[in-house]
């Protein structure tokens, strides 16, 4: 078990990425074309995520997925979820606005 290494660490590792108030855990919100590339990212992303058995908190609405990443086990940000901030980036190259 990682142990947390805080959000504000996380965040300057990564580009667009919050830290959450009152919690430690990171946020990003990713706007798309549309919801097709909206539920697009998010299927790529949720295979990941299973695969890493590291799953995010999130909410999409039409073209807008709002993301919330922590490591529950942990109580906060780990290595865990730089990494998957940064496939979901990757992901998302391209394809969101803002
Ligand atoms: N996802 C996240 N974000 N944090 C966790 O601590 C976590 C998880 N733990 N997905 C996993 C599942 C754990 O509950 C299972 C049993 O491995």
């Amino acid at each position: 078990m990682s142990s947390s290494m805080g959000a504000a660490k996380a965040v300057a590792q990564l580009k667009g990425w919050k830290a959450v108030d009152g919690r430690d855990a990171i946020s990003k919100n990713y706007t798309f074309a549309d919801f097709n590339a909206a539920f697009g990212f998010m299927t790529r992303v949720a295979l990941k995520a299973d695969k890493m058995d590291h799953h995010p908190e999130w909410s999409n609405v039409y073209n807008k997925v709002e993301v919330v990443l922590t490591t529950h086990d942990a109580g906060g940000v780990t290595d865990k979820d730089v990494t998957l901030a940064a496939f979901m980036d990757e992901a998302a190259r391209d394809k969101a606005a803002g």
